[in-house]
């Protein structure tokens, strides 16, 4: 585990400072286009329809491998529209920087409407980019949409660190609520998120909210003997959602400490909030898990927070555990487990299915419960083994109904390919409504197909098989080392 002696001033340090650290590219702001209504995530064009955006952070680029790069897919009336795309890469002028191998551009992707200028805007962490402050030090590029494409903004952490891996997790909320989003950066050698925002927090109510993105640094919270300085985190996933019903957004975060009993496992999870007059954490909840999802199941007034651990340590195949919104200190309770030996869902456990590798959750059918896609990538079919598959839980009024559930995979009747031996179905996925019916998609990635080349499979609102679609790598202009769908935003 690394562990930096500098961290403690480097941290201080910036928590002062305030301004935005620039490479490259010339600071955009557009602050007399604020008045226009924001987009829905994801919508980079602004057309009502959810775009995909797809991370390949291990595809080659300009011969370089692990550079990685970035595919919009814009949504249409009948599913992703590939005829219609942006491939994004540091190959070229629009994006700072250059192709280097390992960089990792595209390792997460996340989408708000930053700027309120009627387009979705894009994030995007490279979390193996060197600076100048070290190797993999990690940055983290905007794209800001319009209804013909992008342009680009690309900056790093207060302070970067060697070994920080800065964006190799991004979310958003509008934690202080004031109407404009705050993107959220991190990763996993660092104990700090990054806010950013173009309405500095400390300005709530002020008149001069435009001229950003200006950042803000959170340290992570100390939890029981450990300071927050000494946490150095080997992961590390956040989500924003309103999970305490009150309008603003919280920051969930999910981070794996070095000094845990079970170090392999010890895992925490706690919410940023803001509580008026500054930021707050909750107290940490320990946890094993390994990624995070956080939304609506059960269609009360919070959210559930839901934490995948794949690993075969906690339960053999893995497990996810749906936490209910709670009360001070820690704001979550009523722990739930739901595996492959749980009663309703489909397969049974076996050691390495890899059961939440992935988690995403959507309304599939409308009926305003949160429905959950749970990964198990590591599922063998009868096609091979490590062929993949996805476990789709209704909602309901009680959260996650394990009486409704549909295992999807690609031995499913209308579902394109077939499965075979490491495609590694159901690596990602998301749900967005990429039609704009209402309903939204469910988008699976095998990073796995046809060996580097991956393939991203859509599924149609409802949920039906009846009409899916998929693309690879060749369908969209990017390499056969793209690893399509490794990451999907969302
Ligand atoms: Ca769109
Ligand atoms: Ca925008
Ligand atoms: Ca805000
Ligand atoms: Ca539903």
């Amino acid at each position: 585990m690394r562990r930096f002696a500098s961290r403690r001033v480097a941290t201080t340090a910036a928590i002062a400072a305030g301004a935005a650290a620039l490479i490259g590219v010339s600071l955009i702001s557009t602050p007399s286009s604020a008045a226009a209504a924001p987009a829905a995530p994801f919508d980079f064009n602004g057309d009502g329809r959810r775009d995909l955006a797809i991370g390949s952070p291990d595809a080659g680029v300009a011969a370089k491998a692990g550079a990685g790069l970035v595919t919009v897919v814009y949504g249409g009336t009948s599913g992703p529209n590939t005829a219609q795309r942006r491939v994004i890469s540091q190959y070229g002028a629009a994006v700072a920087g250059e192709p280097e191998v390992g960089d990792k551009f595209g390792a997460a992707v996340d989408s708000a409407d930053l700027n309120k200028d009627g387009f979705a805007d894009l994030i995007i962490g490279s979390p193996g980019e060197a600076t100048t402050n070290g190797v993999r030090a990690g940055t983290v590029t905007f794209g800001y949409g319009s209804a013909t494409g992008f342009t680009f903004e690309t900056l790093h952490a207060i302070e970067p660190l060697a070994e920080d891996r800065y964006g190799e997790t991004v979310t958003v909320a509008d934690i202080d609520n004031d109407g404009w989003p705050e993107a959220a950066i991190g990763g996993p050698g660092t104990e700090y998120i990054d806010l950013w925002t173009w309405a500095p927090l400390e300005n709530a109510g002020a008149a001069a909210k435009a001229g950003g993105p200006h950042a803000k640094r959170v340290a992570l919270p100390g939890n029981g003997g450990i300071s927050a300085q000494a946490v150095g985190a080997e992961f590390f996933k956040i989500d924003g959602a309103d999970v305490f019903g009150d309008a603003g957004g919280e920051i969930v975060a999910l981070w794996r400490d070095e000094q845990g009993t079970n170090p392999t496992e010890q895992g925490h999870v706690a919410m940023l909030f803001f509580d008026g007059a500054g930021l707050q954490w909750t107290a940490p909840v320990t946890t094993t898990g390994h990624t995070l999802a956080v939304g609506n199941l059960d269609a009360d007034a919070r959210p559930e927070v839901v934490v995948g651990q794949y690993s075969n340590s906690g339960f053999n195949g893995g497990q996810v555990t749906v936490w209910q919104a709670g009360t001070a200190p820690t704001y979550l309770t009523g722990a739930r487990r739901i595996h492959q030996d749980t009663t309703g869902i489909p397969g049974a456990a076996e050691a390495g299915d890899r059961f939440g590798q992935s988690l995403s959750i959507g309304d599939a059918d409308n009926d305003g419960f949160g429905d959950l896609a749970v990964g198990v990538p590591g599922e063998d079919l009868p096609g091979g083994a490590d062929a993949g598959a996805i476990v789709f839980i209704y909602g309901s009024a009680t959260g996650p109904n394990t009486g409704r559930v549909w295992a999807i995979n690609q031995e499913t009747s209308n579902i394109p390919g077939g499965s075979e031996a490491n495609d590694r179905f159901g690596g990602a996925s998301t749900q967005l409504d990429i039609t704009g019916d209402g309903k939204t998609e469910l988008s699976i990635g095998s990073p796995g197909e046809n060996g580097t080349e991956g393939l991203v499979t859509t599924l149609k609102g409802g949920l039906t098989s009846v009409g899916a679609a998929a693309f690879g790598p060749s369908a969209v202009g990017v390499t056969t080392t793209a690893r399509l769908g490794s990451v999907l935003g969302g």
